[in-house]
């Protein structure tokens, strides 16, 4: 197939590339791009080349999937500084989200017109990469250091107008005819006599001042605190910096050298699989056969916490919401939460008042549910247990009309116990958000033995339209997420019982690149949530499980965390940011004594083999039994509801990178202590006895 062709119309050639579906940059792009260009060189009559790619958008970047492969010449870079060298005039007509290596090609041209609704960036960052073919070099001198930092530390995608205001773009069209749009501005550029303009050559922005310099070391000295972790950002900051004192072709090979380290490093692999496995969520079987019903109208039963949370998400997507709550006092409570939300978005200048006003006016809450009988579907949210949660089902079944989905926002129960109170279990499923739900991105989508594909494609509608990350999960205790928490709460807490410090267990965590430690996540959520979830286990327990009592002791005092100022750390006013509550190493120091152990030292690797181990452990259960479809959904839900850092990929893709048989061998190591907590999942036995990995099962 021919993805690079090109027409001469006059004295103006025009080139289409078409590479469905986002005209990725690919070895066969490349190389007929680079055809093209040498051949129209020649070609005397043509004063202009347009650069094109017409199908759904502009170039999106480099070809992802080559990364980390050997990448055939001709480089991108060497194109791009071809396309620049040309005698003729180039003119890059863009449209959609020319990104990336598309982007960079878009610089390379003399003339840039962009079809409204263009968005333009630099979001190799994303990728643990830098832009790899003169993106540092060229961007800053368009648009200036400042914002070209900026772009490309964040990956933004940027507005055309902006990139207009900011000599990104030179013209904006009115249409998205971009081939039309593309001739017709290189015909005027020839006629009002333009010549050719490489962007290498414009250096009014990028002169090494001392307000430059100041830009710079203020972007780096944040990059410190904010990417500590990551290696790509201060490598784009430092190809700019040192940039600004080489030449441009200096520039560009110093550039090329970060990339190579950049592709070169792990984070690359983490982020890339991030990538395509957030890519991969939505493709499940019940998506080939379901048809989303019409959305609208939206109910949300409870007001608390989550109920406030998911009637946010569910008005910042456009739909009209009722909440139900049981008393003019909490409408009162729940409605102040959402107001005092949006307000300060407003004194943030994330929205107008104005906005607000419009967003407010989506929402209304009543005592009586007979009012939800109109609604498209509807969110439980009220507490976290099973009786109250199927007397809510009862009567949602007897009032609501037949078409109405019905949601639980459990995020431990048995959606298809809920669903048998229910006369039509087809529309009944799990939709659970994680807390602030207006915030976080991760929506686990629990599809029960009855649920319909179609009222699964109307949740994953919806997870579009809120802009969730949505992951596909069957039914069990926990489902995927709180499944594996559950696991590795355990396993930290056999870890402090055996003499490791809660601080120093978060510590190890921090320093992996989790966002918080697993003590800092329970006092965030509140200790009192646990607490709950172990009672209503409890009688479930095999007298055999080990069972370690230190957080119910800690919950006993009444330490919920944050809620109550008082956790495994201390909060308030004057309160130092992770401050350990002294009393915590006493009851730890007490329980061992009454079970009689011998506390014993915690390496920072032990600490974290544990770890792992015990989520590899569990995730491999989650697979065996298929509540997962595939182990990159389980990267998904950890990386957007977790804190894992996305970097590493995932806890599958980690345990893959560090070898299964070395996360085998843990198991087996501490299954010799504890035979029922780690005794070795039969599918790891079985990938690690092939020399597969789970990538082979996504
Ligand atoms: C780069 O350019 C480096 C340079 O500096 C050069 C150095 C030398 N490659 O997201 P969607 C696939 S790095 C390969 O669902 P949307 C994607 O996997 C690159 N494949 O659509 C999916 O496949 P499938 C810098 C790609 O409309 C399909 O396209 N560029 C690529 O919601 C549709 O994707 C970026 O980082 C790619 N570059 O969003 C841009 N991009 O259907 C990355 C997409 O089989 N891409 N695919 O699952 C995006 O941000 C979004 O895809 C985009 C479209 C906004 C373009």
């Amino acid at each position: 197939m021919t993805v690079v062709k090109h027409n001469i119309l006059d004295d103006i050639a025009v080139i289409e590339i078409s590479n469905p579906p986002v005209n990725a940059i690919s070895g066969d792009v490349r190389n007929g791009l680079l055809r093209t260009i040498e051949e129209l060189s020649s070609e005397k009559k043509v004063k202009a080349i347009v650069i094109t790619a017409p199908d759904r958008t502009f170039l999106a970047g480099a070809d992802i999937k080559e990364f980390g492969k050997n990448i055939d010449a001709p480089i991108l870079s060497d194109i791009c500084d071809k396309i620049e060298n040309l005698d003729k005039i180039v003119v890059a007509s863009l449209h959609g989200t020319p990104l990336g290596g598309g982007l960079e090609v878009a610089m390379s041209a003399h003339y840039r017109i962009a079809a409204p609704k263009t968005k333009v960036g630099l979001p190799e960052v994303l990728l643990g990469i830098l832009p790899g073919a003169g993106g540092t070099q060229r961007l800053p001198r368009l648009c200036g250091v400042s914002m070209a930092l900026e772009m490309m530390l964040t990956g933004r995608h940027v507005p055309v107008e902006e990139a207009f205001d900011n000599g990104i773009i030179d013209e904006i069209a009115t249409n998205n005819k971009t081939v039309e749009n593309g001739i017709a501005y290189a015909k005027k550029l020839i006629d009002k006599g333009f010549t050719v303009r490489p962007t290498s050559k414009i250096t009014d922005k990028i002169n090494n001042s001392k307000e430059v310099k100041e830009t710079i070391e203020k972007v780096k000295a944040n990059a410190l605190k904010k990417y500590k972790n990551l290696f790509s950002p201060h490598a784009i900051i430092k190809s700019v910096e040192e940039g600004l004192n080489l030449d441009f072709s200096e520039g560009i090979k110093n550039e090329r050298n970060l990339f190579k380290e950049c592709i070169e490093s792990p984070q690359r692999k983490g982020l890339i699989h991030s990538f395509f496995a957030e890519r991969a969520i939505t493709k499940i079987p019940e998506l080939k056969k379901g048809k989303p019903s019409e959305l609208n109208k939206i109910g949300v039963i409870g007001g608390g916490t989550m109920g406030t949370g998911i009637s946010m998400a569910a008005m910042n997507a456009g739909f009209e919401v009722i909440m139900i709550e049981q008393n003019q006092e909490a409408i009162k409570k729940a409605l102040d939460k959402i107001d005092s939300t949006y307000e300060r978005n407003v004194k943030l200048g994330r929205m107008t008042a104005d906005q607000k006003d419009q967003i407010m006016e989506l929402f209304r809450a009543d005592t009586d549910m007979s009012v939800l009988q109109d609604r498209d579907l509807i969110i439980e949210a009220v507490f976290e247990n099973m009786d109250i949660k199927k007397e809510v089902f009862i009567k949602l079944s007897e009032l609501c009309n037949k078409k109405c989905i019905l949601a639980s926002n459990t995020s431990y129960l048995d959606v298809n116990e809920i669903a048998k109170v229910v006369d039509d279990p087809n529309r009944v499923i799990g939709l659970h958000f994680f807390s602030p739900a207006n915030i976080m991105k991760l929506l686990e989508i629990v599809v029960a033995d009855k649920t319909s594909d179609d009222t699964v494609a109307t949740a994953f509608m919806l997870a579009k339209k809120m802009r969730k990350v949505p992951v596909r999960s069957g039914v069990c205790d926990g489902f995927i997420g709180n499944r594996i928490l559950s696991k590795y709460l355990v396993g930290t807490y056999h870890m402090v019982e055996d003499g490791a410090s809660p601080f120093h267990i978060d510590k190890v965590l921090r320093e992996f690149g989790c966002a918080m430690g697993v003590f800092q996540v329970i006092d965030l959520a509140g200790g009192d949530i646990g607490w709950a979830t172990r009672k209503r286990k409890a009688p479930f327990r095999h007298k055999d499980d080990r069972y370690v009592e230190i957080a119910d002791r800690v919950c006993e005092r009444g330490w919920f965390g944050q809620k109550t100022s008082k956790g495994y750390y201390l909060y308030g006013e004057g309160v130092e940011f992770l401050t350990p509550n002294p009393e915590i190493e006493i009851i730890c120091n007490d329980e061992r004594k009454r079970v009689g152990i011998n506390p014993k030292t915690f390496s920072n690797e032990e600490i974290l083999d544990r770890y792992i181990a015990a989520m590899v452990y569990e995730g491999t259960k989650i697979l065996q039994e298929k509540i997962a479809i595939r182990p990159s959904d389980i990267d998904v839900v950890y990386t957007n509801g977790y804190g894992f850092p996305k970097w590493r990929g995932g806890p599958m893709k980690y345990a893959d990178m560090i070898g299964l048989d070395k996360i085998l061998s843990n198991i087996q190591k501490f299954s010799e202590e504890d035979k029922r907590f780690w005794s070795p999942p039969q599918l790891l036995i079985d990938l690690v006895s092939k020399g597969a990995n789970f990538d082979s099962l996504n």
